[in-house]
This record gives C-alpha cells, sequence and structure tokens, in this order.
C-alpha cells in the first residue's frame, strides 16, 4: 500500500471506529485498535455490546461481562443463561469465567442457579474476593450476597424439552448435539497488547447434577495471558477439560504459533493421543496480542461459526474444520 493510500485507509478505519464510539487514537497509532472475537453466530450480538461499552469508555472485562450478558439473557439462546437446557432434575446450571490478562487472574463460577448473568458473578468473584473458582452452596449465598435476586431460568420451551426428554424411557443422557454445544467464548483485545477472555454456559443439557466441566474452568474453557494472548473453547466439555485447551493454546502462541496454527494443533494432538477424537466435537478460538485470530472445528459436524468485531464492525466467519 503507497503512502497515500495507506494514509486513506488509516483515516477510513479511524473513522468507523468514531462511528461506532470507539477512540480513533489507536488507528491513527498504527495499533491494531480494540478487536472482539465470539463463538457462534449469537457471538455477534455479543459481540457488538462489547465494542460499544468499550467504545464508552468501559474496560475490557466491563466489554466482555456486558457482552456476554446478551446472550446469557436472550431466552431463545438454549446453551447460554436464561433459556439454557437444565440438567437431569430440570434444573438449570450454569457455568462461567472471566479472565484478565493483564493481571494473569481469574473469577469463575460452577453450577450457579437462579441467575442469568453468570458471567456478571464471575467477575464479582475477580473483583470482590481472593478467590478464583466458587462452587456449591457458598456460591449461591456469594450470588445472593453480592445482591442477584434468585430467578426462574427456565422457559417454557426448556421445561417443554426436559419434560420430553424425562419422558421418553429410551432417553438418552450426558449427549451433545449441534442443538446443544453453543456455549459463548469471548476473547478481546484493547489493541494495546491487552487481552482478557471470557465465557458462559448452561453446559451439556441433561448433565448430571453438579457436572462441572471445562468452561468455568481457568486453561480449559477460556484464558488469556497479556504475554502471548488468549483463548476459548467450546463443545464437549467433558473431553476438552483432559486437554487443557485453552492454556495449550495460548502456550503455543508464546512459542511462536499463529493463533490458527495453535487452534488446529490442539485439535490434531487430541486425535494424536486417541484417534477417536476425530469424531469428537470440539472447537476453539484465539487471538494472540497483535490482534490475529485463529478458529478450528474438529470436523464438520461442529463445524464453527465465529463472530469478529475489528475496525469498526462485526461479521460472521467460518472456522476449518480439521477432519
Ligand atoms: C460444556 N463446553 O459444558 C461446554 C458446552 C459447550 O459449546 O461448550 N458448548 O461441556
Amino acid at each position: 500500500m503507497d503512502n497515500v493510500n495507506r494514509r486513506d485507509f488509516i483515516k477510513s478505519i479511524a473513522a468507523a471506529g468514531a462511528l461506532a464510539g470507539v477512540p480513533a487514537q489507536a488507528a491513527e497509532s498504527g495499533e491494531p485498535g480494540p478487536i472482539f472475537l465470539a463463538t457462534w453466530k449469537h457471538g455477534q450480538p455479543a459481540i457488538d455490546r462489547a465494542a460499544e461499552v468499550f467504545g464508552q469508555g468501559g474496560s475490557l472485562l466491563d466489554a466482555i461481562e456486558k457482552g456476554i450478558n446478551v446472550t446469557e439473557k436472550d431466552p431463545t439462546i438454549t446453551t447460554v443463561g436464561y433459556g439454557g437446557l437444565p440438567n437431569s432434575e430440570g434444573i438449570v446450571e450454569l457455568d462461567a469465567a472471566i479472565m484478565d490478562g493483564t493481571q494473569h487472574r481469574a473469577g469463575a463460577i460452577c453450577g450457579l442457579r437462579g441467575v442469568k448473568t453468570a458471567i456478571s458473578v464471575a467477575r464479582l468473584v475477580l473483583e470482590k474476593t481472593s478467590h478464583t473458582t466458587i462452587g456449591g452452596i457458598g456460591l449461591q449465598e456469594f450470588a445472593a450476597r453480592m445482591g442477584f435476586q434468585p430467578e426462574q431460568l427456565l422457559t417454557p420451551n426448556s421445561l417443554e424439552q426436559w419434560m420430553k426428554w424425562k419422558a421418553d424411557p429410551h432417553h438418552q443422557t450426558y449427549w451433545i448435539s449441534p442443538e446443544n454445544h453453543d456455549t459463548i467464548g469471548m476473547v478481546a483485545t484493547d489493541g494495546k497488547g491487552h487481552i482478557s477472555a471470557g465465557c458462559s454456559t448452561s453446559g451439556m443439557a441433561w448433565k448430571i447434577p453438579g457436572r462441572i466441566a471445562d468452561s468455568p474452568l481457568v486453561g480449559c474453557g477460556l484464558y488469556a495471558d497479556d504475554t502471548a494472548g488468549g483463548a476459548s473453547a467450546t463443545g464437549d466439555g467433558d473431553l476438552m477439560t483432559n486437554y487443557c485447551t485453552s492454556v495449550t493454546i495460548v502456550h503455543m502462541m508464546a512459542r511462536g504459533a499463529s493463533p490458527q496454527e495453535a487452534c488446529e494443533e490442539l485439535l490434531h494432538n487430541m486425535v494424536k493421543t486417541d484417534a477417536k477424537n476425530r469424531e469428537s466435537e470440539c472447537a476453539v478460538i484465539a487471538m494472540n496480542t497483535r490482534g490475529e485470530v485463529g478458529a478450528a472445528s474438529m470436523n464438520s459436524r461442529m463445524h464453527l461459526q465465529y463472530a469478529l468485531w475489528k475496525n469498526g464492525g462485526s461479521r460472521l466467519l467460518e472456522s476449518k474444520d480439521i477432519y
């Protein structure tokens, strides 16, 4: 790009950023500007909101929290927050985590009942306590103490689906299906080398009460570290927990892999360990501190559509299916 064109290009990026309420300085200084990356189609309204919050002066953690709240409050999304499909007893249990790559610190919650905005509770663990992960009865008490009033998380749709499942004498348990694996994971940078990540899920439908998988586990469902980048995972969390997916990807990036190479290598390594993982439902997203992104899915059954907000606007992209 010659100098004149480059100047025009930077100006147009700055203008797009200003329109979206994003500070223009980043684009003018040659930095990539803020970038937001999220899993699935429903990640798009979430990153749009995240970019808006950041553009209005919020922190990266504010942006991630408020962005993911959009998904959590949407009753039509049956895999996150309100309207998420319940456990085998018909109770919705939510997992969430948020990690600040600058402080290298996370807040996480497991099996939260009666609160739609699980990531907001996770953030309070990060900010109001010296703990990282809270679950069980203590978590319910913590949420109440933080001012969350108990709410019904079942919707008419999720209740009906659970009753159907329960009434079927041959019901399959603890399954993952394409309708059932849409955890929201988000990785964000301010364009100045800071990275944070968050994720929120109702987990696997009809799970055993108390089951905890990858999403609220630091290093599994998410990871963020300003020295390299961030990552998040979606899919069969029982399987992926055993591969510590997100921290593995970030460490590969720290050793020089691009986000795309790291995502692909992680999935290849899972298959090297056990060939039947080729059939598994796993997908990952990653971003490095330069704002380069990557996404990969194990196979076409788990094909991941993901959302990227960059240069003032968002779009949906298709992940690479590895097998
Ligand atoms: C879980 N990993 O609880 C979550 C589900 C998920 O995209 O990611 N769905 O196993």
